[in-house]
């Protein structure tokens, strides 16, 4: 395969470690951009190069090079970050980025808008709170997902902790993130050594996540290692592993496809670390690294068959999977509201449109968050639905929490939100991702408002229908296991996919393409007319619209 690699692979091996020349790039005061090959490599350190594309015709006219600037995402393993870590994360989101904190389908935070002087200085003042955004992109492990849901589970503090063993455990060796944005001492002169990611990294990204039964609220079978928590005489015994999930692929390319997870079985909790990290070896070693589009490991099993995957694990790990163990889930969306865990601590689940973080109108959420943040009252819990759980709060102290939740808006706001609005998801898009064909966060929220209408035609408007958005088939807010999903295809255009389970455990099909907003209200209003006339007691307009064929 070597002759055939793709240039990402050669950008990863001659980079001495992801060092590149990041460096001389950073010092280049002539643009905003930084050397094509380290565009490629700057996000393994969490970052990505972007440019402002609402601005590209004007930035053209006047012979303007694009207005580039930089994306940080942060390493949050579980997602949680202390209300110090929150406060510095409110300042320097205000004086580095857009200042919106954007809450990401991977339980962690994104900034938006760094222009490259400002690149270092942030990093400084993250690393001063002992945050860091390694290996948050990349061809690597990124952040490791957790179920958000303490209130239900008194062995989440225990599972929780599995993610940030995994993240370590997965991490890579090099100490260039340190050197590059810290200013830190050249350590080696080459790379250092590294066993698991050697000098060619993986294949390509690869994303693992922990859900603790009844809640999938991580989406488990999306990632390339989905593990169930097992709680046996409420203790944690070990984790069912599956593997093979994702949801990216390319319109038109028939060869590519969204794939939930195959279940390999049940591995002890001691044998966990090491079977993970031998799934991620035989990915290194047995990943296509030619074309990148076929590259993650859902086709690298499909490609070898999942026995034969399966088998050569158990042979690096020397552990034998046992039959999975039986789960039950019940739960995806997040619970809103006020909830009080086993310790008798309180959690305030707020609903966050899209992740984004910001004050508007009547709604001051980063006000809000900054105050509570500011009284050290609670600590911050992001979960993989784009919301923020103000968390660990002590009783005494709920009322003092309240009274900001209230006063800047989050309760009234959390309330007002529809069933329907409250399970949506939507992916970033315009005006900062490169890749985005149509809207998504930006248009969603008014697409949902005239979906309430036409809910609320046939009396369906207490129906929390998932539904869930992107801006092309990347799939970044998971919309092939919703009930409804919108994928981008053109500016104003989306392919309507329908019949995926409330619980995340079914991939949809696509209905029908490039459709306007005309034709997909059309389309809704039918086959809601349809729902509300045929369905069964308690059946989910997922399941209704497979038991009645219409995909
Ligand atoms: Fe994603 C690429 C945003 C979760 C599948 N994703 C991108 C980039 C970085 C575009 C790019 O490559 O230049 C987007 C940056 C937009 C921006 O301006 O911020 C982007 N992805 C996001 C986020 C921020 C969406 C959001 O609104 O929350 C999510 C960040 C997660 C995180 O914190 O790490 C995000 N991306 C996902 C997920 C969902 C998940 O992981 O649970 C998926 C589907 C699962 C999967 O990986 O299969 C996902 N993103 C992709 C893909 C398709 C990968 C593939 O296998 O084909 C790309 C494109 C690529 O890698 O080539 C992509
Ligand atoms: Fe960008 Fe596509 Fe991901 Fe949306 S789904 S953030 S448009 S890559």
């Amino acid at each position: 395969m070597a002759q055939n690699e793709s240039p990402v692979e050669k950008i990863k091996k001659a980079s001495q470690g992801l060092r590149g020349t990041l460096k001389e790039s950073l010092l280049d005061e002539h643009t905003g951009a930084i050397r094509e090959d380290d565009q490629t490599l700057v996000k393994f350190h969490g970052m990505y190069m972007q440019d402002d594309r609402d601005r590209r015709e004007e930035r053209a006219a006047k012979k303007l090079e694009r207005l580039y600037s930089y994306m940080i995402r942060l390493r949050l393993p579980g997602g949680l970050l202390t209300a110090q870590n929150w406060e510095a994360l409110h300042h320097i989101a205000g004086e580095h980025s857009t200042g919106v904190i954007k809450i990401t389908t991977r339980q962690t935070v994104q900034l938006h808008g760094v222009l490259k002087n400002h690149v270092k200085p942030m990093i400084a003042g993250f690393n001063k709170e002992h945050l860091d955004s390694i290996a948050a992109c990349g061809d690597v492990n990124r952040n490791v997902t957790c179920s958000a849901h303490p209130k239900f589970s008194p062995i989440h503090e225990e599972v929780f902790r599995y993610a940030d063993k995994i993240s370590t455990a997965l991490l890579p060796k090099t100490k260039a993130w340190y050197e590059i944005w810290l200013d830190d001492e050249k350590l080696v002169e080459t790379t250092e050594e590294d066993p698991l990611y050697q000098d060619r990294y993986l294949p390509r990204k690869f994303k693992i996540a922990i859900a603790i039964p009844p809640y999938n609220d991580v989406d488990l079978y999306t990632n390339d290692i989905g593990l169930t928590a097992i709680i046996e005489n409420h203790k944690l015994t070990g984790f069912n592993v599956a593997a093979g999930g994702g949801m990216g692929a390319t319109h038109g390319n028939k060869e590519t496809y969204p794939r939930l997870a195959s279940v390999f079985g049940y591995v002890d909790k001691d044998d966990l670390l090491k079977v993970v990290y031998e799934i991620a070896t035989t990915q290194r070693d047995f990943g296509n690294r030619s074309d990148r589009k076929l590259s993650r490991l859902k086709y690298t099993i499909d490609r070898m068959g999942i026995d034969v995957f399966k088998a050569e694990v158990e042979k690096r790990s020397t552990i034998k999977f046992a039959p999975a163990k039986k789960v039950l889930f019940t739960h995806r969306h997040d619970e809103y509201g006020w909830h009080q865990n086993h310790e008798g601590l309180w959690y305030y689940t707020a609903f966050v449109e899209s992740g984004r973080v910001l004050d508007e109108g009547d709604l001051k959420m980063k006000q809000a968050f900054l105050e509570i943040a500011e009284a050290r009252k609670a600590q911050f819990r992001f979960t993989a639905n784009q919301n923020l759980i103000v968390s660990d709060i002590k009783a005494a102290d709920k009322a003092f929490v309240e009274e900001i939740l209230e006063r800047y808006g989050v309760v009234a706001s959390t309330n007002a939100a529809s069933p329907i609005r409250r399970n949506s998801l939507a992916c970033v898009a315009f005006n900062t991702c490169p890749l985005a064909l149509a809207e998504a966060q930006r248009y969603l929220p008014s697409l949902i408002t005239k979906i309430e209408t036409a809910l609320a035609k046939h009396k369906l408007q207490n129906e929390g229908i998932g539904i869930r958005m992107t801006g092309c088939p990347n799939g970044c807010a998971r919309p092939y296991i919703s009930e409804i999903g919108f994928v981008g295809t053109a500016y104003g255009r989306y392919n309507m996919h329908l019949g995926a389970d409330v619980i995340g455990e079914r991939l949809n099909k696509i209905y029908k393409e490039n459709l306007d907003e005309t034709e997909i209200l059309n389309e809704l209003d039918q086959l809601f007319a349809k729902f509300a006339a045929g369905r069964q007691k308690n059946e989910s307009f997922g399941d209704f619209v497979v038991r009645e064929g219409v995909v």
